[in-house]
């Protein structure tokens, strides 16, 4: 069939909205209508060329939410007319991490994803016979895409889809690093990095598990009253501390955080946000995803005096369980989306989403199609 798609065709260019030829689902393959998709600071990471597993062209996207239209042979758990998720972390419930409690990082198909293609091989998205690759396995920058069914996750049916679509990568991460990663109890002291789109989504979850200071640190005080309004305690802007940030955190929050959070992508921050945590057992969490050769570092003394240094991949979440619940507690009012997608525009307009981000004005801009 023919759909239309924001198409990536160079690192550092603007999306192009095209008309995309797209195969129909093989074995275990589903064919999705995609209503809405947001559209993440991961998206831009890899259109500006710093992810080493950006190829091009692609079809980029990853935070959708819409309907089956078709299904490929073997496929069990959905039918067409099922409202569904794509998961860029998929589950298949069958392989090593998959039946392995510590980790959602099912491998089942993540080599073939990596290289942006279907877990046979073959792309199933081509302009005029030339194959145009997917991206992180969900491609939501078209109105339709081809996804492996245990990278699906079957929702409700009244549940908006230009506001769930969020839960696919934002909402999911943030909460999900709060309380599946860290484990934050009740009464602990948070600092988040970047009050962004995921931010935002860790101090909503560090409300709900019952944090007792939930610091927020962002260069641009526009974040600040949005922040509020999720739980966030106190507000810091770098730019406006005098001396050095690190220790200025430790004092604020009495010795330093029970858990903090890396929601930038910057290897400074990061370790900022490591020595901010509490001698002894401070945990710090990165969540942010830093550019191709980057590393980090800090003194080996900070880990040896008790802190942790650990990251997240989509909040630990395993999607098909936890997704569906997630959408639960978004139509049952116990966490907030609405007033994080500040900006909606049609495909068309797709770029202006990457202007608005670039420029600091939006949290999530969603695409509906
Ligand atoms: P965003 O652009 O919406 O937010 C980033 C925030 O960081 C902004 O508010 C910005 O003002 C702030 N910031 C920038 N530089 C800063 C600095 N030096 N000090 C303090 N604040 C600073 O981005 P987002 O969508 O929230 O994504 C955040 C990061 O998380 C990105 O790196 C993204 O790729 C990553 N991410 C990771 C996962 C995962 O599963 N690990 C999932 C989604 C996104
Ligand atoms: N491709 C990059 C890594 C990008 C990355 O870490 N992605 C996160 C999700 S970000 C969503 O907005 C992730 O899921 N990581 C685990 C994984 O298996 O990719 C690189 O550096 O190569
Ligand atoms: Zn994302």
């Amino acid at each position: 069939m023919e759909t239309r798609a924001a198409v990536a065709f160079q690192a550092g260019k603007p999306l192009s909205v095209e008309s995309v030829t797209v195969d129909g689902p093989r074995e275990g393959e589903v064919l999705v209508e995609i209503k809405a998709t947001g559209v993440c600071h991961t998206d831009a990471f890899t259109l500006s060329g710093e992810d080493p597993e950006g190829m091009f062209p692609a079809i980029l996207g990853h935070e959708g939410a819409g309907v089956v239209v078709d299904v490929g042979p073997g496929v069990k758990s959905l039918k067409p007319g099922d409202h569904v998720i794509p998961l860029y972390t998929p589950e298949c419930r069958e392989c090593e991490y998959c039946l392995n409690p510590k980790t959602n990082l099912c491998q089942s198909i993540r080599s073939t994803q990596g290289q942006g293609l279907m877990p046979d091989g073959s792309s199933r998205f081509s302009i005029n016979g030339e194959p145009v690759l997917h991206y992180m396995g969900c491609s939501t920058f078209s109105n339709h895409t081809v996804l492996p069914e245990i990278a699906l996750a079957k929702i409700r049916s009244d549940a908006p889809f230009d506001k769930v679509c969020y839960i696919g990568c934002g909402v999911t991460t943030g909460i999900g690093a709060v309380i599946n990663t860290a484990k934050v109890e009740i009464g602990s002291n948070v600092v988040v990095f970047g009050l962004g789109g995921i931010g935002l989504n860790v101090i909503q979850g560090a409300r709900l598990a019952g944090a007792n200071m939930i610091v927020g640190v962002d260069i641009n005080p526009d974040k600040k009253a949005l922040a509020e309004r999720y739980g966030m305690t106190h507000f810091v802007n770098p730019l406006e501390v005098e001396g050095d940030l690190v220790p200025y955190l430790v004092d604020l929050t009495g010795g330093g955080a029970d858990y903090s959070f890396e929601c930038i992508g910057r290897t400074d921050t990061m370790r900022q946000a490591l020595e901010c945590a509490h001698k002894g057992w401070g945990e710090s969490i990165i969540i942010g995803v830093a550019g191709a050769g980057q590393e980090i570092s800090t003194r080996p003394f900070q880990l040896v005096t008790g802190r942790s240094w650990r990251g997240t991949a989509f909040g630990g979440a395993r999607g098909r369980t936890d997704v569906p619940k997630i959408v639960d507690w978004y139509m049952d009012g116990k966490i907030e989306i609405d007033s994080m997608i500040t900006h909606t525009m049609p495909l068309d307009e797709i770029n202006t989403a990457f202007d608005l981000m670039h420029e600091g004005k939006s949290i999530r801009s969603v695409v509906t199609f």
